[in-house]
């Protein structure tokens, strides 16, 4: 086969085994950061962590994902056309977005593709962040081949659900949603369509936070989303991750300040199982459950979340170096759901 070279070959046997084979892939095609070069290289043998290779960041970076939120990693003039602010005589924001449905290819291994349903182009879609008493408007179209809704967790009205037959949006169709901003805290949104399990599992979901009004202290602002894919139908997970792509954050480590707090707003849309879960190493952080709350429910070092559930967790890196993080469930660790901080900066005084 032309171009597929010895090395990609060995690559996607890499894959191959950590998915117990039952993969399912397009010709591979080389990365444009390359492999080989890495600190964190894992990849040499298939009884080492990760996976082997890289994916391309070029149409989605979990990275950039990470700390963006209301389109701002897009440059002002592309920014314009998905997201509008506009201030309100009460002081309060209008808010206004552009989402879209579409048909996509994306991949979520390197050399692993999934043919995804998704919202402008990107699992997850892109954060919707307001503050508490906002009026958020999304004008949503969709362009996929299905029919598809946006339904919010939040207060709002019924007709803005998203969820009975009546709301269903249609292939070629639009439809606005418009409601204010509340309760503050950490939620989400999702396509509500039947079958609901193979409409949010194949891509179509994103984050959605609220801000209260006198906002939260500063922090170094993480969103985290822990997402599963179903690569070959059979309703099971073949491969996790947190932010879609397997492993990204171990190739490729989070970099955090010592000394600074870090905020993570934790969403769990795994389908297919139970629950999910994080678990940071060397350290233990505040948890306020879907965020609702300023008074933190718990201190701990693992924190479970059921399908749709989410919270944020509040922590500050006491040394510098590397911390891995991953679900407590081993098998979903070992299938892409880990990664690694690194902390960096003056070891703390004491
Ligand atoms: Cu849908």
């Amino acid at each position: 086969m032309e171009g597929f070279s010895r090395r990609s070959w060995l690559r996607l046997a890499g894959v191959a085994s950590l998915l117990g084979g039952t993969f399912w892939h397009r010709t591979p095609r080389p990365s444009a950061q390359g492999h080989a070069s890495s600190s964190n290289d894992y990849g040499h043998a298939g009884h080492s962590l990760g996976t082997v290779g890289r994916v391309s960041a070029d149409r989605f970076n979990p990275m950039t994902y990470l700390r963006s939120w209301n389109f701002a990693h897009l440059p002002p003039a592309e920014r314009q056309k998905f997201y509008r602010e506009t201030p309100r005589p009460d002081g309060s924001l209008l808010r206004e977005y552009e989402i879209f449905a579409v048909d996509r290819e994306i991949e979520i291994a390197p050399g692993l593709f999934y043919p995804a349903w998704t919202y402008n182009g990107e699992v997850p879609g892109p954060t919707i962040r307001a503050t508490e008493g906002d009026r958020v408007r999304i004008t949503f179209l969709n362009q996929g081949r299905h029919p598809h809704t946006m339904h919010f967790h939040g207060w709002h009205p019924p007709d803005m659900d998203g969820a009975l037959d009546a709301h269903q949006v249609l292939p070629g169709e639009q439809f606005i949603y418009e409601f204010d901003a509340e309760p503050f805290g950490l939620h989400l949104y999702h396509c509500h369509t039947v079958p609901l399990k193979r409409h949010i599992h194949k891509g179509l979901y994103g984050v959605f936070i609220i801000d209260p009004k006198t906002s939260r202290p500063p922090a170094d602002e993480l969103i985290m989303l822990m997402n599963g894919f179903d690569t070959n139908f059979d309703n099971d997970n073949e491969i996790y991750a947190v932010n879609t792509v397997a492993n990204y954050f171990l190739t490729e480590p989070i970099r955090v300040t010592v000394g600074r707090p870090v905020r993570i707003y934790l969403v769990n849309v795994t389908e297919f199982d139970l629950v999910n879960s994080l678990h940071l190493h060397g350290m233990f952080f505040d948890v306020f459950r879907t965020g609702t709350s300023l008074v933190p429910h718990d201190n701990t070092d693992t924190v479970m979340l059921c399908q749709g559930e989410r919270a944020i967790l509040e922590t500050t890196f006491r040394y510098p170096g590397m911390f891995m993080f991953h679900a407590h469930q081993s098998e979903f660790a070992e299938l892409g759901w880990m990664g690694m901080f690194q902390a960096e900066g003056a070891r703390r005084e004491t």
